[in-house]
């Protein structure tokens, strides 16, 4: 049985109850997640060949420290980066180091800030130079999922709805979807319940309330959707090597859909793709 809470009365820790916030918490998330975005949009300017993904966590630290913001990953679980960027065939969860970028390829940098407690998650997928049509057809199509994902999200109906969007939609385009990872609850945790599958059944899953608050983050790949986890422990690639993107928006259900609180303030939500 699925249970709900109202946040503002419950302790933060992880219970497997589904947390619903108010105003104030809806607040503190715009206001997180808003910081997110800005270095997202800064990261547009600096990814090009050359660039080393180290360099790119070192300006995701600063920035979050001009802003008043940490990353959540730093010192998470043993993580030691303030970002992942996840290049090519790097599903997600790569981890930053000292090789520099290189033109045509296409990398996923994911951002957590938290700020005053609450925590902003996204993520967006840069093109390094120019990239093969391949690669640019695969970014259009995640993106595409992400968004079929959100416009799927209304009180009332069932978690599976965001599930069914997106595995449809990746798989009329030839592409499939990863299994092994899933958005999150999210909030004054990083990693909350519910588990957010971005495959699956209308029918399925629990009904979404007003005051959840969520990531959806799909996960897809030109080739087969297997992934390992590389000896790293973090590390998650393609089994079969195909490529593979990801973008990810923090939202909060609405009266009548959803809220997207990681949106770019300046129209850059897809670098590198035609509008
Ligand atoms: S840890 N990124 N992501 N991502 N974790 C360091 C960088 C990280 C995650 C993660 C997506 C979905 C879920 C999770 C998660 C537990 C089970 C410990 C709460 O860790 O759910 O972690
Ligand atoms: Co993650």
């Amino acid at each position: 049985m699925v249970t709900y809470l109202e946040a503002e009365l419950a302790p933060v820790k992880n219970t497997g109850q589904i947390r619903l916030y108010g105003e104030e918490g809806f607040e503190g998330m715009r206001k997180a997640c808003r910081v997110t975005a800005m270095a997202l949009d800064e990261l547009v300017g600096m990814v090009r060949p050359g660039v080393t993904t180290n360099e790119i966590d070192k300006f995701v630290f600063e920035f979050g420290m001009d802003h008043g913001a940490i990353p959540a990953t730093l010192n998470y679980r043993g993580y030691t980066h303030s970002c992942c960027t996840s290049i090519n065939h790097v599903v997600c969860h790569g981890i930053p180091n000292d090789k520099p970028l290189r033109e045509g390829e296409i990398v996923n940098i994911d951002v957590t800030y938290v700020l005053d407690g609450w925590h902003g998650d996204s993520s967006r997928m840069y093109p390094v130079g120019e990239i093969k049509r391949a690669a640019e057809r695969l970014l259009e199509v995640t993106h595409e999922c992400l968004m079929l994902g959100i416009a799927a999200v209304k009180p009332g109906a069932r978690m599976g709805a965001i599930g069914e969007a997106i595995q449809k939609h990746a798989e009329a385009e030839r592409c499939s979807v990863v299994r092994d990872f899933c958005g999150h609850g999210v909030g004054q945790l990083f990693h909350d319940a519910p588990n957010v599958l971005h495959y699956g059944r209308a029918d399925e899953g629990i009904e979404m309330r007003k005051g959840m608050i969520f990531t959806i983050e799909p996960m897809i790949n030109l080739g087969r959707p297997h992934v390992k986890v590389l000896s790293d422990g973090w590390t998650a690639v393609t089994r079969d090597r195909s490529l593979s993107a990801q973008y990810e928006h923090t939202i909060g259900v609405t009266d009548d859909g959803c809220e997207i609180f990681t949106l770019s303030p300046k129209g850059l939500d897809r670098p590198g793709l035609p509008d």
